[in-house]
């Protein structure tokens, strides 16, 4: 293994161990343990996540044949100044957060308003950022119009008619698009997991492949992602994501349709103890096996059980982002790191998971103030003792 890291295993976890082969699965193993312990304890306050120099996180990673990047909304760059320069700096890849989805860029059935995300690309393709697409088919954020009008005899239509659109608008200019989100739910009880969406409805799972092959057709240059959430923890609800999501990608592989990678959101938890490094090892692997690449696409921790105070938070969040990268910049597959917003002043969570006590969220690497937090040593940390991957 070409990373070092102190380990700090623990007596009585490597005695529980007694059928994992080999010193390395026991390592890592132990070394995974401890971290995830640290997440029900207190913070270790003599942790100050030491980092070597001042670079940005996107050269951390380019020199790891890595992307880093985030995701940001139209209106936060152009009227923050100092966002848009720390954004520039710090990411590699710019992903619109919202201006690609069809609410957005579809106000009638026979048009498009590419104003927001064409201001987008433009300013990824100035600060000299790969530029990412979120996303084309996705059951949330459809267009009011879309319920009078889309039904089953002209649903492929409609699909196909947007991705040619949107994929053409951009076809090589774009590093990659999540061609499908979400398609996932395995709470609707069909047996093959698949989500009621109205795309299934009206085209039954098929629609999935429609997708990937419009996209593939509109822009062949771009890596065509299927992208999806809760796949991190060692929970019964997740564990039958990873397992429903693994047989979509075998599917769709088997019928030679062109997905080429997949993303995981990681939208992470603090004070969420189950997580199981090996399992998730185990899932990448898996993953990759089927030639896929991998993305970690809309990565943040929601820190509404952890303490108020700040500097105890700041770490806990900090370790969780560790816990989680060390394991998943191991496998080889992965090309990607992009968190879901770079600063505590932007991010959904703020709206969706507030804390009680009602002090700001803290889920990012930047303070509300674009200053570095421990979460971006962490990430920097991350890269620095990343394996070489990309060859
Ligand atoms: O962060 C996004 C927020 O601004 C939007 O209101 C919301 C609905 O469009 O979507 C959020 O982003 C989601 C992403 O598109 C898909 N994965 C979950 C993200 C967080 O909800």
């Amino acid at each position: 293994m070409a990373k070092k890291r102190v380990l700090r295993g623990r007596r009585n976890f490597l005695l529980g161990l007694g059928t994992l082969a080999g010193t390395g699965a026991l390592a890592i193993a132990s070394r995974y343990w401890h971290q995830s312990n640290q997440m029900q304890a207190l913070a270790d306050n003599s942790r100050d996540f030491p980092v070597v120099g001042n670079t940005p996180l996107r050269n951390r990673a380019a020199v790891k044949g890595l992307i880093y990047g985030g995701a940001t909304q139209q209106y936060m760059l152009a009227s923050n100044t100092a966002f848009a320069t720390s954004f520039a700096q710090e990411c590699g890849m710019l992903v619109p957060e919202d201006e690609l989805k069809w609410r957005n860029l579809r106000p009638s059935p026979d048009s498009f308003d590419f104003t927001q995300s064409d201001w987008l690309a433009e300013f990824a393709s100035t600060h000299n950022m790969l530029f990412r697409g979120h996303t084309l088919v996705w059951h949330a954020k459809l267009p009011k119009w879309f319920k009078t009008t889309v039904n089953r005899q002209n649903a492929e239509k409609f699909l196909v008619k947007h991705i040619t659109t949107v994929a053409g608008h951009y076809a090589g200019k774009i590093h990659s698009w999540d061609v499908v989100n979400e398609a996932i739910y395995p709470n609707d009880g069909r047996s093959d997991g698949l989500r009621n969406t109205p795309w299934l409805k009206f085209l039954g799972p098929d629609y999935i492949d429609i997708a990937f092959r419009a996209a593939a057709e509109a822009d062949p240059q771009a890596l065509l992602v299927y992208n999806d959430y809760s796949m991190e923890y060692d929970t019964p609800k997740d564990e039958a994501r990873r397992t429903a999501v693994l047989k979509l990608l075998e599917r769709l592989k088997s019928k030679g349709t062109p997905v080429q990678a997949l993303g995981i959101q990681a939208h992470l938890w603090g004070g969420e103890a189950r997580f199981n490094a090996l399992k998730l090892k185990a899932f990448l692997e898996n993953v990759a096996s089927l030639g896929l690449k991998i993305m970690i696409t809309e990565l943040d921790v929601t820190d509404k059980k952890l303490p108020k105070d700040v500097k105890e938070r700041d770490r806990l969040v900090a370790e969780i982002y560790e816990e989680y990268l060390s394991v998943v910049l191991d496998e080889p597959a992965v090309i990607a790191v992009l968190t879901w917003g770079l600063s505590d002043r932007y991010t959904w969570l703020t709206e969706k998971q507030p804390r009680k006590d009602g002090s700001p969220v803290r889920p990012l690497p930047l303070d509300a103030q674009m200053k570095r937090k421990l979460v971006w040593n962490a990430i920097a940390r991350a890269f620095d003792s990343a394996v070489q991957h990309g060859n």
